[in-house]
C-alpha cells in the first residue's frame, strides 16, 4: 500500500465532536494528517450550530486534520476533496451504490431522491497560526456517512423521516465501517495533493461539477442577510457554485442551497 499522510488514527469510543477534537489538537501544533474516528459523538456537529445524529456502533464519525497551504478562497475545496473521496470509498465497498449517489453543493451527499447520506464539516482557525509556527493554518474537515443507521426508516426519529438515508438501506445488507474508512483514507491521500497546485484544484473543481446534482435544479440559496431563487449552471473553477437567476449571474461561495425543483 501506498505511503499514507493519514496514519495517525485516534479512535474514540464515545467524545463528544472529533471536529473540536481537533481543533483544539490543531491549535497545540498537531501536523497535518491527524485523524479522529469516533464510535459515538455526544455534540457531534452540523453547520451553523445544527446537530449531527447518529447512534453508538453503527455509522462513520470522522475528521482529518489538513494543512493545505492555499488562500482562504479556496479553502473550502477541503470540502470537495472529503466529498469526492467518500464518493470513491462508497464505490469500492458498492460500486453500484456509488452510482446513486450525488454530491448537492456545498457538503452533502445524497441518494438520488434527495435524501441525505453523509454530510461534512470544514472548520478552520486561522488565530491557531501563530501557535503552530511555520505550518499552514489548519482546516479540520469532519464527515458523518450513514452506514448501517437507520437500517429502516423506522429507526429515524420523526425529524429525519425522509431525509436522511443509509448505506445500508441502498446497499441492501450491513455494511463494514471500517473497510469503508480505509478504503475513504486511501482515496483522501490521492485528493489532498490536488490542493496544492493550480491544475489541481481546477481538476476537483471539474470533477465536482461532473458529480454534483445540484447543478441543472432550481435552487434557493439562503445567505444569513435574505434568500434568492435561481437555476445552478454550474461550479466555478475555485469551486463556487454559480447561479442564473434571470437578470444575472450569481456566484455563491457559502450559504444553504435547497433543491426546489429538477432542472428547467
Ligand atoms: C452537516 O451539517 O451536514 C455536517 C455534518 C458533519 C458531521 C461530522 S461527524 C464527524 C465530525 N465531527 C463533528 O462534530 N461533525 C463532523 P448541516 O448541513 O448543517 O446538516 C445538519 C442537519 O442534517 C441537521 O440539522 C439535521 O436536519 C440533519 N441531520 C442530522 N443528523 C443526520 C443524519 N445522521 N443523517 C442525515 N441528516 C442528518
Amino acid at each position: 500500500m501506498p505511503k499514507t499522510r493519514f496514519v495517525d488514527v485516534r479512535r474514540f469510543e464515545s467524545i463528544d465532536s472529533t471536529n473540536r477534537y481537533l481543533l483544539d489538537e490543531a491549535r497545540a501544533g498537531a501536523p497535518e494528517g491527524v485523524v479522529a474516528v469516533a464510535d459515538h459523538q455526544t455534540a457531534g456537529r452540523g453547520r451553523l450550530g445544527r446537530t449531527w445524529e447518529a447512534p453508538p456502533g453503527a455509522n462513520l464519525l470522522v475528521s482529518m486534520l489538513l494543512r493545505p497551504a492555499i488562500g482562504s478562497g479556496e479553502r473550502h475545496l477541503a470540502t470537495t476533496t472529503v466529498a469526492l473521496a467518500a464518493l470513491d470509498a462508497i464505490g469500492v465497498v458498492d460500486p453500484s451504490a456509488a452510482r446513486e449517489i450525488s454530491i448537492k453543493w456545498p457538503n452533502d451527499l445524497v441518494e438520488r431522491s434527495g435524501r441525505k447520506l453523509a454530510g461534512i464539516l470544514a472548520e478552520s482557525d486561522l488565530v491557531s497560526v501563530g501557535a503552530a509556527e511555520g505550518l499552514p493554518p489548519p482546516v479540520v474537515v469532519g464527515i458523518g456517512i450513514n452506514v448501517n443507521w437507520p437500517a429502516t426508516d423506522a429507526d429515524l426519529p420523526p425529524e429525519l423521516l425522509g431525509l436522511a438515508v443509509s448505506l445500508r438501506q441502498i446497499v441492501g445488507d450491513p455494511v463494514d465501517r471500517d473497510a469503508l474508512l480505509h478504503a475513504f483514507l486511501r482515496s483522501l491521500e490521492s485528493r489532498v495533493v490536488d490542493l496544492d497546485s493550480l491544475e489541481g484544484r481546477a481538476r476537483l473543481a471539474e470533477e465536482l461539477a461532473s458529480r454534483c446534482s445540484t447543478i441543472g435544479t432550481r435552487v434557493r440559496v439562503d445567505l444569513s442577510d435574505g434568500s434568492f431563487e435561481g437555476t445552478a449552471t454550474g461550479i466555478s473553477p475555485d469551486g463556487h457554485l454559480v447561479v442564473a437567476t434571470g437578470e444575472a449571474t450569481r456566484t455563491v461561495v457559502a450559504g444553504d442551497v435547497v433543491h426546489v425543483r429538477p432542472g428547467l
